[in-house]
C-alpha cells in the first residue's frame, strides 16, 4: 500500500511535467489571445475574481489611481489554458500575473513588495 502511494505521487508529477512541457501550444490561439493582452493597457492583471492575492495587486494600483486592464481567468472557459501559457511566459501558473508596460513584474506579494520600496512608481512611468 505504501509503495502504491509512492508510485501514485511520482506518476502525478510526472504527467504534470509533462502537461506543461507538451501540451501548451505557444503559437495556438489561446497563447496568440495571452499575448495580444499583455501590451493593451500600461496594467494587465491576469486575475481570479476570488484570488486574496489578485485583491492586494488591485488594491495597491487603486491607491495609485493608476487604472488596469484585469483578466479574471476564474470566469473563462479557456482560463486553465490561459494559465498554462502564462507558466510559458512567466515560468509560474499562479495568479495574479502582472504585466506593467509590457513586463512582467510578479504577483500580487511583488507588486506590494515593489510598491513599498518605491519601484512600482517608476515602473510606471
Ligand atoms: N505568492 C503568490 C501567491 C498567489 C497564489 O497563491 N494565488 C492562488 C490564488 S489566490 C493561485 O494561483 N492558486 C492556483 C490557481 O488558482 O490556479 C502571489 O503573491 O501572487
Amino acid at each position: 500500500m505504501k509503495y502504491f502511494f509512492i508510485i501514485f505521487i511520482i506518476s502525478c508529477y510526472f504527467f504534470m511535467g509533462l502537461r506543461s512541457s507538451t501540451m501548451v501550444n505557444m503559437e495556438g490561439p489561446v497563447a496568440k489571445f495571452v499575448k495580444e493582452q499583455i501590451p493593451k493597457e500600461k496594467v494587465v492583471i491576469f486575475s481570479k475574481s476570488y484570488c486574496p492575492y489578485c485583491k492586494m495587486a488591485k488594491e495597491v494600483f487603486d491607491k495609485l489611481s493608476q487604472k488596469y486592464y484585469a483578466l479574471e481567468l476564474d470566469q473563462r472557459e479557456d482560463g486553465e489554458e490561459i494559465q498554462d501559457v502564462l507558466k510559458e511566459i512567466t515560468g509560474a501558473r499562479s495568479v495574479p500575473r502582472v504585466f506593467i508596460n509590457g513586463n512582467f513584474v510578479g504577483g500580487g506579494s511583488d507588486v506590494k513588495a515593489l510598491q513599498e520600496k518605491g519601484e512600482l512608481v517608476k515602473l510606471l512611468q
